[in-house]
């Protein structure tokens, strides 16, 4: 349902970022994900039930299907056009489990299959969702769509594209209009991973476990490159 369609009550208006959610230790199950094919996926369940799962085209390995959740909640709604983006876009789910948050991962487009897209961003609401990433590749109209549907906040990730190197990603991403914006992200893994980073940055703001988790990332950053060392001339 489109948001200006909802009653005031079924927006998240006034949810608040669960702390119990992100405080705890991260486990195995916590983020765990599902990337659903596109083109094999089914009408959606009824909220709060999984799709069915099928595989994933590219040939990385993927994580479990289900159960990802932490404290009945699925923070953060990872969304992108086809299951050709896995590749660049499990960057986001990969730093998702680096801070234990817990997300949920669709192949969804915005425009092959735009009734489920827009069905999953209202169940994913319902469940507690804080924010939601999405990446696309040439016309990449997914993370505006998402934008339009929720008042969560929505991070686009350009995805790389053969002709264009992913120009056309980022234009059709960052040019949203005014009224309904996409903080977008670099073209690529780095984009991807930085989107999680800046939902992160968010969730943060009321989560002090987690912003010693950002500080102490940032402080290990740091030491990485301080550490570093040039090679000899030969
Ligand atoms: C976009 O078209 C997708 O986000 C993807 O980046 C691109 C190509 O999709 P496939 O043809 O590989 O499914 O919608």
């Amino acid at each position: 349902m489109a948001i200006d369609k909802l009653p005031l009550k079924k927006t998240i208006v006034k949810k608040v970022v669960a702390k119990s959610a992100t405080a705890g230790k991260p486990t195995a199950k916590s983020a765990q994900a599902r990337v659903v094919s596109a083109a094999k996926q089914p009408a959606l369940s009824a909220p709060g039930k999984a799709a069915a799962v099928t595989k994933p085209v590219a040939k990385q390995a993927v994580p479990k299907p289900g159960k990802g959740k932490v404290s009945g909640k699925t923070l953060v709604g990872i969304v992108m056009g086809s299951t050709s983006d896995w590749d660049v876009m499990k960057e986001t789910a990969q730093m998702c489990k680096e801070f234990g948050i817990s997300y949920e991962a669709r192949a969804l487009s915005a425009h092959r299959s735009p009734a489920e897209l827009e069905a999953w961003i209202e169940d994913m609401e319902k469940r507690g969702c804080q924010a939601f990433i999405a990446g696309a590749g040439g016309a990449a109209h997914l993370a505006g769509v998402v934008a339009a549907q929720t008042i969560l906040p929505t991070f686009g990730v350009p995805m790389p594209s053969k002709y264009m190197k992913g120009l056309d990603s980022l234009l059709a991403t960052v040019q949203m209009p005014k009224g309904i914006p996409v903080p977008t992200m670099a073209i690529g893994e780095a984009g991807a991973a930085n989107a999680t980073l800046a939902v992160v940055a968010m969730l943060a703001l009321n989560d002090p476990a987690l912003r010693e988790k950002l500080i102490a990332f940032r402080a290990k950053q740091s030491e990485k490159v301080r550490k570093a060392k040039l090679p000899e001339l030969k």
